[in-house]
């Protein structure tokens, strides 16, 4: 299967399933023969970026420098997945216009709050709730909804096979 290299760029709240959708999609790529690298906080906060906090600014820093090493990633022939809440819609218009025209796929994870609240795989709505995180997306920090995101996902309705399908879809355009 040839695929045109090109960065696949899910935004969306904690909990909402970036990192779920991410993997599979980054699986199914493989299993293709489709050359791809995952970014995410995992990989990113603890290396790269472990510099850097969950402040307006240090948020922005966070996805400027993801967006420079995905750009560098697609020109060396890559499919680069980045799962990052990426909160405000400014970074990622900034990201946006680090690559070519079509070189930039915008997934957004419209998965309601209440969903990611009762699903908090790791806890950490409870502890924003009960003021143990400051500034914690969704809660006490702004999630700026994307306009014109290619591709919206909400997955409380969809299966992870149905979004990686809607996904390879804009790949494939
Ligand atoms: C939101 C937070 C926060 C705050 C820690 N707000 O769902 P997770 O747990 O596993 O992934 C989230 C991650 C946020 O990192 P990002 O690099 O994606 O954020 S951004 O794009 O805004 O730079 C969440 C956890 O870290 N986490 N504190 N205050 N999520």
């Amino acid at each position: 299967m040839q695929q045109t290299p090109r960065c696949i760029w899910l935004t969306g709240l904690s909990g909402a399933g970036k990192s779920t959708i991410a993997n599979a999609l980054d699986a199914t790529l493989h299993a293709n023969g489709i050359k791809s690298f995952l970014l995410d906080g995992d990989n990113v906060r603890h290396g790269l970026n472990k510099d850097l906090g969950m402040t307006e600014s240090d948020r922005a820093e966070n996805i400027r420098r993801v967006g420079e090493v995905a750009k560098l990633m697609v020109d060396a022939g890559l499919v680069v997945i980045c799962a990052f809440i990426s909160p405000y819609k400014r970074d990622r218009q900034m990201v946006r216009s680090v690559f070519d025209h079509g070189q930039f796929i915008e997934a957004y994870l419209d998965t309601p709050l209440s969903v990611c609240e009762n699903r908090d795989p790791k806890g950490l709505y409870k502890k924003a709730r009960a003021g143990m995180i400051k500034q914690f997306t969704g809660i006490s920090d702004p999630y700026e909804v994307p306009e014109n995101p290619e591709v919206v996902l909400d997955t409380s309705k969809n299966s992870v096979a149905e979004s990686v399908k809607v996904i390879l879809g804009a790949l494939s355009h």
